[in-house]
Protein backbone atom coordinates (compact mmCIF):
# COMPACT_ATOMS: atom_id res chain seq x y z
CA UNK A 1 0.00 0.00 0.00
CA UNK A 2 0.80 3.34 -0.54
CA UNK A 3 2.49 5.70 1.83
CA UNK A 4 0.94 8.66 2.89
CA UNK A 5 2.65 12.01 1.66
CA UNK A 6 4.40 13.28 4.71
CA UNK A 7 2.01 16.69 5.60
CA UNK A 8 3.76 19.66 3.97
CA UNK A 9 4.62 21.23 7.46
CA UNK A 10 6.20 18.24 9.47
CA UNK A 11 9.78 18.56 11.01
CA UNK A 12 12.89 16.81 10.39
CA UNK A 13 15.52 17.13 13.00
CA UNK A 14 17.52 20.19 12.48
CA UNK A 15 19.98 20.07 15.01
CA UNK A 16 23.26 20.35 14.04
CA UNK A 17 22.54 21.80 10.92
CA UNK A 18 23.08 25.19 9.74
CA UNK A 19 19.69 28.22 8.11
CA UNK A 20 19.75 31.06 6.88
CA UNK A 21 16.57 32.94 6.65
CA UNK A 22 16.55 35.46 3.52
CA UNK A 23 13.49 38.09 3.87
CA UNK A 24 11.99 40.92 2.03
CA UNK A 25 11.15 44.05 3.34
CA UNK A 26 8.26 44.44 0.29
CA UNK A 27 5.08 43.66 2.03
CA UNK A 28 6.46 43.34 5.69
CA UNK A 29 3.59 42.70 7.59
CA UNK A 30 2.93 39.56 5.39
CA UNK A 31 7.00 38.78 5.19
CA UNK A 32 8.00 39.23 9.16
CA UNK A 33 5.41 36.68 9.64
CA UNK A 34 6.48 34.61 7.08
CA UNK A 35 10.27 35.09 8.52
CA UNK A 36 8.88 34.22 12.14
CA UNK A 37 6.98 31.27 10.64
CA UNK A 38 10.11 29.87 9.41
CA UNK A 39 12.19 30.77 12.29
CA UNK A 40 9.68 29.31 14.88
CA UNK A 41 9.89 26.03 12.55
CA UNK A 42 13.86 25.76 12.64
CA UNK A 43 13.84 26.40 16.49
CA UNK A 44 11.03 23.67 17.05
CA UNK A 45 12.97 21.19 15.03
CA UNK A 46 15.85 22.18 17.62
CA UNK A 47 18.46 24.18 15.32
CA UNK A 48 20.54 26.15 17.79
CA UNK A 49 19.73 29.68 17.61
CA UNK A 50 23.15 30.81 17.18
CA UNK A 51 22.90 28.35 13.81
CA UNK A 52 19.93 30.64 12.41
CA UNK A 53 21.16 33.69 10.77
CA UNK A 54 18.16 36.30 9.31
CA UNK A 55 19.20 38.74 6.43
CA UNK A 56 16.35 41.22 5.08
CA UNK A 57 16.35 42.48 1.52
CA UNK A 58 14.09 45.10 0.07
CA UNK A 59 11.91 43.04 -2.08
CA UNK A 60 11.42 39.93 -3.62
CA UNK A 61 13.37 40.58 -6.61
CA UNK A 62 16.54 40.71 -4.18
CA UNK A 63 15.84 37.48 -2.30
CA UNK A 64 18.22 35.36 -4.97
CA UNK A 65 20.83 37.45 -5.02
CA UNK A 66 21.50 37.08 -1.36
CA UNK A 67 20.60 33.81 -1.04
CA UNK A 68 23.14 33.19 -3.61
CA UNK A 69 25.90 35.19 -1.63
CA UNK A 70 25.23 33.48 1.59
CA UNK A 71 25.47 30.15 0.14
CA UNK A 72 28.84 30.98 -1.59
CA UNK A 73 30.30 32.06 1.61
CA UNK A 74 30.12 27.97 2.59
CA UNK A 75 28.63 28.38 6.09
CA UNK A 76 25.20 27.33 5.48
CA UNK A 77 23.40 24.04 5.18
CA UNK A 78 20.12 25.78 3.62
CA UNK A 79 18.49 28.91 2.88
CA UNK A 80 14.66 29.95 3.29
CA UNK A 81 13.81 32.54 1.24
CA UNK A 82 10.59 34.07 1.46
CA UNK A 83 9.16 37.40 0.17
CA UNK A 84 5.39 38.37 -1.25
CA UNK A 85 4.47 39.33 -4.47
CA UNK A 86 0.53 40.70 -4.48
CA UNK A 87 -0.51 41.12 -8.26
CA UNK A 88 -3.18 43.33 -7.44
CA UNK A 89 -0.34 45.13 -6.41
CA UNK A 90 2.10 45.45 -9.14
CA UNK A 91 1.80 46.24 -12.94
CA UNK A 92 5.10 43.64 -13.42
CA UNK A 93 4.00 41.16 -11.14
CA UNK A 94 4.77 38.60 -13.72
CA UNK A 95 8.17 39.47 -14.20
CA UNK A 96 9.01 39.70 -10.32
CA UNK A 97 7.35 36.32 -9.57
CA UNK A 98 9.26 34.26 -12.33
CA UNK A 99 13.01 36.12 -12.04
CA UNK A 100 12.56 34.88 -8.24
CA UNK A 101 11.52 31.49 -8.81
CA UNK A 102 14.14 31.02 -11.49
CA UNK A 103 16.69 33.20 -9.95
CA UNK A 104 16.40 31.27 -6.82
CA UNK A 105 16.43 27.40 -8.61
CA UNK A 106 19.65 28.52 -10.29
CA UNK A 107 21.30 29.81 -7.42
CA UNK A 108 20.64 26.44 -5.62
CA UNK A 109 21.90 24.55 -8.54
CA UNK A 110 24.70 26.85 -9.16
CA UNK A 111 26.07 26.82 -5.48
CA UNK A 112 25.37 23.28 -4.52
CA UNK A 113 22.73 24.89 -1.70
CA UNK A 114 19.39 23.68 -0.90
CA UNK A 115 17.14 27.06 -1.29
CA UNK A 116 13.43 26.46 -0.02
CA UNK A 117 10.40 28.63 -2.01
CA UNK A 118 8.36 30.91 0.48
CA UNK A 119 7.77 33.38 -1.72
CA UNK A 120 3.91 34.11 -1.48
CA UNK A 121 2.99 35.04 -5.40
CA UNK A 122 -1.05 35.92 -4.89
CA UNK A 123 -3.66 37.60 -6.17
CA UNK A 124 -4.82 39.65 -3.18
CA UNK A 125 -3.69 40.72 0.15
CA UNK A 126 -6.17 38.56 2.12
CA UNK A 127 -4.71 35.49 0.15
CA UNK A 128 -1.54 36.48 1.84
CA UNK A 129 -2.65 37.02 5.04
CA UNK A 130 -3.80 33.03 4.79
CA UNK A 131 -0.84 32.54 4.29
CA UNK A 132 0.85 33.61 6.91
CA UNK A 133 -0.97 32.44 9.84
CA UNK A 134 0.82 31.15 12.60
CA UNK A 135 2.20 27.40 12.93
CA UNK A 136 2.36 24.63 10.13
CA UNK A 137 -0.34 26.24 7.57
CA UNK A 138 2.11 29.28 7.97
CA UNK A 139 4.32 29.05 4.13
CA UNK A 140 7.69 30.21 5.84
CA UNK A 141 7.11 27.17 8.35
CA UNK A 142 6.90 25.18 5.26
CA UNK A 143 9.48 26.38 3.68
CA UNK A 144 11.69 25.45 6.85
CA UNK A 145 10.33 22.57 7.08
CA UNK A 146 11.60 21.83 3.04
CA UNK A 147 14.74 23.49 3.68
CA UNK A 148 15.34 21.26 6.95
CA UNK A 149 15.16 17.92 4.97
CA UNK A 150 16.85 19.19 1.96
CA UNK A 151 19.65 20.38 4.32
CA UNK A 152 19.72 16.59 5.96
CA UNK A 153 19.67 15.19 2.15
CA UNK A 154 22.56 16.69 1.13
CA UNK A 155 24.63 16.27 4.25
CA UNK A 156 23.98 12.52 4.03
CA UNK A 157 25.48 12.39 0.36
CA UNK A 158 28.61 14.30 1.64
CA UNK A 159 28.76 11.79 3.92
CA UNK A 160 28.41 9.15 1.24
CA UNK A 161 30.80 10.55 -1.27
CA UNK A 162 33.51 10.80 1.38
CA UNK A 163 33.14 7.07 2.32
CA UNK A 164 33.49 6.70 -1.05
CA UNK A 165 36.86 8.37 -1.36
CA UNK A 166 38.37 6.88 1.72
CA UNK A 167 37.46 3.06 -0.29
N1 LIG B 1 8.67 43.46 -4.40
C1 LIG B 1 8.01 42.53 -3.66
O1 LIG B 1 8.64 41.81 -2.89
N2 LIG B 1 6.66 42.40 -3.78
C2 LIG B 1 5.92 43.19 -4.63
O2 LIG B 1 4.67 43.00 -4.69
C3 LIG B 1 6.60 44.16 -5.39
N3 LIG B 1 5.85 45.06 -6.26
O3 LIG B 1 4.64 45.22 -6.07
O4 LIG B 1 6.43 45.69 -7.14
C4 LIG B 1 8.00 44.28 -5.26
N4 LIG B 1 8.72 45.19 -5.97
C5 LIG B 1 10.07 45.54 -5.65
C6 LIG B 1 11.08 44.62 -6.28
O5 LIG B 1 11.09 43.35 -5.64
C7 LIG B 1 12.51 45.18 -6.17
O6 LIG B 1 12.82 45.38 -4.81
C8 LIG B 1 12.67 46.53 -6.90
O7 LIG B 1 12.25 46.39 -8.24
C9 LIG B 1 14.15 46.99 -6.87
O8 LIG B 1 14.99 46.05 -7.53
Amino acid sequence: MRRPDPSPGALADASGLRFAIVYSRFNLAITEKLRDGASAALREAQAAASDIEIHDVPGAFEVPQAARAIAETGRIDAVVCLGCVIRGATAHFEYISASVAHGIQQASGDTGVPMAFGVLTTDTWEQAEERAVDGPENKGWEAAAAAIEMARLFRGLRAVDRQGAAR
